[in-house]
């Protein structure tokens, strides 16, 4: 491939005669890229530096970018094992009983350089940034960054968006051959049969799904009570393990990792279950979806503020304690989501060069993917019944109903609904009964999850079920919700539907 740069190589691209800079931004990813740009857009004059070999940080190395890609080739693989041989599907494709991984994993890797280069292109070119790249920063004081063989940059202010690195639990045998987390999981060089994927979690489970999908014998461990770390249902969460469940994916809960065990590489990890008693799961690969930590160590010895997870506090403006020192990002902590990045790092621009503008990050729509999505926002049913009281909800599939039921019927399980309607969804929207105001939803199925980042606008606006009846639904959608709600929304005293 033509590539705009020798990505193995420090890349400068910047104006070294400068004096000063209004801001330095430590950290290319996705909160230091896309507040670089609100900077420089606003007419600061601004230089990233980045670490790595290239911008748009972990999202398209190794994370965001490799997380969805698995997912959707488990869906792919989980819909050719449901339908084999049904219809034109064609025989399930495994060798020996097993997909390959390491040729996904190798077209992940051609594939991802294309990206770093559009990144690049998109940087230099169209946004204009200056930059460095495959080069460290250190942050001497509030106005001066070094890098090696450049020496000292000064500037006004600095925002740290050095992002976080995986959390490995503390227990023995994690650094045996064949542990991995998201950071190494594409250097993996052989083919798993036994694969136990540590965490429950939004970065858990797409894993997992991808294991059981490709016929490894898969098993997840978690030690809280399963999907209780989500705002979501029972009926919802039940359902989402209970899918995982189905195509023989086992979720061992309120379950203890003890310690990894092998020698030279890993054959077995003993765990600790509900009844206090350790048990032996084998495994040739051990999946760590446990979580992030900030590398706030950057920034520590000048005296910014962390919290108890390493977490750089930061208010509302994204300013630390240190005056002209923000961050913004993973390194700030709390929900490690794309969007709190991406607007963290807009603020941070914002507010430095003028235009005061407050964070808000309490409310948010959020996604966990397993063999499907599961997307929710707002309120829970159980909660609004408790703060609200009076509430109003549809639900699909709706309960007690004897007959085949093809609903859920949405884009991307039309024949789920035709031919297994227990895999084709489920969802529901609740309301204000009183004031008729929409109070949150729940969605498990596909391609929702666009709907929801409009859902959570007009939640903000307190919109009410008869604005979300006069929505313009583009047909077959994945939210039936929306157009279950007009059904009632004649109504002035309103009777659930589900
Ligand atoms: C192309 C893409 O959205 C995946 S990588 C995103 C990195 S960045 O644009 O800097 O948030």
């Amino acid at each position: 491939m033509t590539t705009f740069y020798d990505n193995r190589r420090p890349y400068d691209n910047y104006d070294s005669t400068t004096k000063e800079w209004d801001a330095i931004f430590i950290g290319g990813g996705a909160s230091g890229r896309f507040g670089s740009s609100y900077f420089r857009a606003m007419g600061g004059n601004q230089l990233t530096i980045e670490a790595d070999n290239h911008l748009g940080g972990k999202c398209c190395k190794n994370a965001c970018v490799l997380h969805h890609y698995l997912y959707e080739i488990a869906v792919e693989l989980d819909k050719a094992r449901i339908w084999d041989k049904k219809e034109y599907w064609p025989k399930f494709p495994r060798k020996n009983g097993k997909v390959e991984i390491l040729p996904v994993l190798r077209d992940y890797i051609i594939g991802r350089e294309y990206v770093f280069d559009f990144m690049f292109h998109q940087s230099k070119e169209q946004l204009k940034l200056q930059f460095l790249l495959n080069q460290r920063a250190s942050v001497l004081d509030a106005h001066t960054v070094t890098v090696p063989g450049k020496g000292e940059f000064k500037t006004k202010n600095i925002i740290v968006a050095a992002g976080a690195g995986p959390s490995v639990p503390p227990v023995p045998g994690t650094d045996l051959k064949g542990v991995y987390t998201y950071a190494d999981f594409l250097e993996l060089d052989y083919e798993p049969k036994d694969v136990v994927v540590v965490g429950a979690s939004k970065s858990g489970l797409p894993w997992a799904c991808f294991f059981n999908a490709v016929g490894c014998n898969t098993t997840v461990v978690e030690m809280l009570p399963a999907l209780s770390q989500f705002p979501i249902d029972d009926d919802v969460r039940e359902y989402t393990l209970r899918m995982m469940k189905l195509r023989g994916l086992p979720v061992l809960d309120e379950t203890r990792l003890v310690s990894i065990n092998g020698s030279g590489s890993v054959k077995s990890v003993t765990v600790k279950g509900k009844d206090g008693v350790e048990k032996m799961i084998k495994a040739d690969l051990v999946y760590l979806g446990t979580g992030c930590t900030p590398r706030s160590d950057i920034v520590t010895p000048i005296g910014v503020k962390t919290g108890p997870k390493k977490e750089i506090i930061v208010d509302r403006h994204m300013a630390t304690n240190i005056p002209g020192v923000y961050a913004s990002g993973d390194i700030t902590g709390g929900v490690m989501e794309m969007w709190k990045a991406r607007q963290g790092g807009m603020m941070a621009a914002k507010n430095i060069l003028g235009s005061p503008a407050e964070f808000e990050t309490e409310l948010f729509a959020d996604t966990l993917h397993t063999f499907y999505e599961t997307t929710w926002v707002g309120m829970t049913e159980k909660e609004a019944r408790e703060k609200v009281g009076q509430v109003f909800v549809v639900r699909m599939p709706i309960q007690g109903y004897k007959n085949w039921l093809p609903l859920p019927l949405c884009e991307g399980a039309m024949q789920y609904a035709h031919q297994w309607p227990d895999l084709s969804g489920f969802q529901k929207i609740i309301y204000d009964a009183k004031t008729r105001k929409f109070l949150g939803a729940q969605h498990v199925g596909y391609g929702g999850k666009d709907s929801f980042q409009y859902l959570l606008y007009l939640l903000k606006k307190g919109a009410t079920i008869d604005e979300i009846a006069n929505l313009t639904e583009l047909f077959i959608n994945p939210t039936h919700f929306i157009q279950l709600s007009r059904l009632r929304s004649g109504m002035k005293n309103l009777v659930d539907l589900g």
